[in-house]
């Protein structure tokens, strides 16, 4: 049994995220943790809001809300919205946890006594209107690297370069508009990664397998020659971890918290620990999948997110992690994506445009959701979300392929042979043909599902579901009923399994149909079918199932035009 780690990018605390935001981390990484963990394998899958930084402070600001009080409740959201779109995670913690604090402390306090931290009194942008530094997302302007003109203080949206507020051509403050800034003295503390170059070149040169998208990206910032320069991990913000030596105080750093982006993927660690805690777990528990002292040398550590995240994944954590001295666990492949882009345009948190989790649940169930969005996840390139292209291959995929062969099926046995599998007949050749074919398939399958490559383990399933279709359009036991009935019952004995199998290989994109079809056959044997022609035998003849409701209605063409009309401008 192997034991695989797996976390997507946590989402900011601020607002409610977007669908393309959804595919392009925590819901690859359910596909994945469900695979996995269908396949007999040990998981932890974790997640958890991140929630420090100028974006929190922001946003509370604009409910009107204390900052912490605010975490909590949109904590709590996005949890419900997790549960509602099935992603399974083990946790889904907090970067504001008690044991993030530590954590957090702990690594500065490590990276300081190996002389990795150097204090660098700096200028700042102060905005004399606010009262206050502007530090990173506070702060707005135009990126000098591609003159983007709504780039912010940490990282260009645009062309994803990590940014320092002061790099900006014509400043302003996030909060008021005012650009009646001045530059004042601050004092902060700066991880010294430029030293650590050539540790990372090497890192990243040995990931051979690693998608181009993450190595790219990583190597174009390692090696561009500003891109690994030290960088600053403390602001001067109220909300945030305080700055600590370990658990000592550390002197001239009063009142100052570490920056949103060291402690973020700290979480992934602080959260195992959250997770255990949640569980009355001990340390061991969740330290064997981090500590390879102490039994995670033998886990998979795998990591989800969105291209904007790489060098955040691959240059900054990595440093912290090997800059520590200890031995933590460090990622072993970084999957990441491009960006799905929302009907002609961006889909926009900032500017409310596109289709956010919340709504998306409220029109319909998350197989709909699931399946589009992992059928067209933006993996080579982008790509495009348009309500004709969801109406028409929801339509397809799931209506007329998959739910219409669960009840054709069903419904035929139903009305010849009552609501138990079949026992008359033998297997001829087409059945042979139509198993051979299949267990070509799965084997497919798997491989793309085990190199998480999402729209080709979607095309191999859909191609199994088509495969079954297929198989009953040609061998019609509807027609072979009438001269054969004992053949047209061996036919639709091998069909009725083809559901259950279905079921199983199917779970991890659209779980609740999965269930519900698991349901109908009256079985709960979920086993992977390692064994294709065994697994087409699992429901004995005499096994009674019931005919399951419509599992997928198709979208109709006045709802898509409604929901066009209703999601075509901005959420206010
Ligand atoms: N919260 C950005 C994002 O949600 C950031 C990811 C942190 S991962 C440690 O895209
Ligand atoms: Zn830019």
């Amino acid at each position: 049994m192997a034991r695989h780690l797996i976390t997507s990018a946590i989402p900011y605390i601020n607002g409610i995220k977007h669908l393309g935001n959804l595919v392009g981390s925590q819901l690859p990484a359910d596909l994945y943790a469900r695979y996995q963990r269908a396949r007999g394998n040990e998981v932890l899958f974790l997640c958890a809001t991140d929630e420090h930084g100028t974006p929190a402070e922001l946003a509370a600001k604009k409910a009107g809300k204390p900052v912490a009080d605010y975490c909590a409740e949109m904590h709590q959201v996005q949890t419900d919205i997790a549960r509602g779109f099935r992603l399974s995670f083990d946790h889904f913690g907090r970067s504001s946890s008690p044991q993030n604090h530590r954590l957090t402390q702990h690594f500065a306090g490590k990276l300081a006594d190996n002389d990795l931290i150097r204090e660098v009194s700096e200028k700042q942008v102060y905005s004399i209107t606010d009262g206050r530094f502007l530090p990173d997302r506070y702060i707005e302007g135009t990126c000098p690297n591609c003159g983007y003109d709504k780039a912010r203080g940490d990282q260009c949206e645009n062309c994803t370069k990590q940014l320092d507020p002061t790099d900006l051509i014509e400043p302003r403050s996030a909060i008021s508009g005012s650009t009646d800034l001045e530059v004042r003295e601050t004092k902060h503390l700066y991880l010294m990664q430029s030293g650590m170059r050539d540790q990372l070149n090497a890192w990243i040169d040995s990931k051979e397998d690693w998608p181009l998208l993450t190595t790219s990206i990583a190597r174009k910032w390692l090696n561009d020659g500003d891109g690994l320069q030290d960088r600053g991990i403390t602001r001067d913000l109220d909300w945030g971890i305080p700055v600590k030596r370990g658990d000592q105080p550390w002197p001239g750093m009063e009142g100052k918290v570490f920056y949103v982006w060291f402690d973020a993927p700290i979480e992934y660690i602080a959260c195992a620990g959250e997770w255990a805690e949640a569980h009355g777990l001990d340390d061991a528990a969740w330290q064997r999948w981090w500590r390879t002292d102490k039994g995670a040398d033998n886990v998979r550590y795998t990591q989800f997110m969105g291209k904007d995240n790489v060098p955040f994944h691959t240059l900054s954590f990595p440093a912290t992690i090997l800059g520590s001295g200890e031995p933590w666990k460090l990622v072993d492949y970084i999957k990441s994506f491009n960006y799905l882009n929302y009907d002609g345009g961006q889909f926009s948190t900032s500017q409310g445009r596109g289709v956010f989790m919340d709504q998306a649940l409220d029109i319909l169930p998350p197989d709909y959701w699931r399946w589009w969005l992992l059928s067209h996840a933006p993996e080579s390139s982008d790509s495009e979300f348009t309500w004709e292209n969801f109406q028409t291959s929801v339509n397809k995929d799931l209506a007329d392929v998959l739910g219409n062969f669960v009840s054709r099926v069903t419904k035929f046995c139903r009305s010849k042979f009552g609501e138990a599998v079949p026992d008359a007949g033998e297997f001829g050749p087409e059945e042979q043909a139509l198993i051979d074919s299949i267990t070509t398939r799965v084997r497919a399958y798997e491989a793309h599902m085990e190199a998480m490559d999402v729209r080709k383990s979607a095309a191999e399933l859909r191609g199994i579901w088509v495969a079954g279709n297929e198989y009953l359009q040609s061998v019609a036991p509807w027609t072979t009923f009438k001269t054969d009935p004992d053949k047209a019952a061996a036919q639709i004995r091998l069909a009725l399994n083809l559901v259950r199998l279905y079921a199983v290989l199917s779970a991890p994109f659209v779980p609740d149909a999965a269930a519900d079809m698991l349901a109908a056959m009256q079985t709960d044997d979920d086993s992977w079918p390692d064994d294709v022609p065994a697994a087409l035998e699992v429901l004995k003849p005499g096994h009674a199932f019931a005919v399951p409701e419509v599992a997928f209605a198709k979208i109709s063409d006045e709802q898509r035009e409604d929901w066009q009309a209703r999601f075509s401008g901005v959420r206010t």
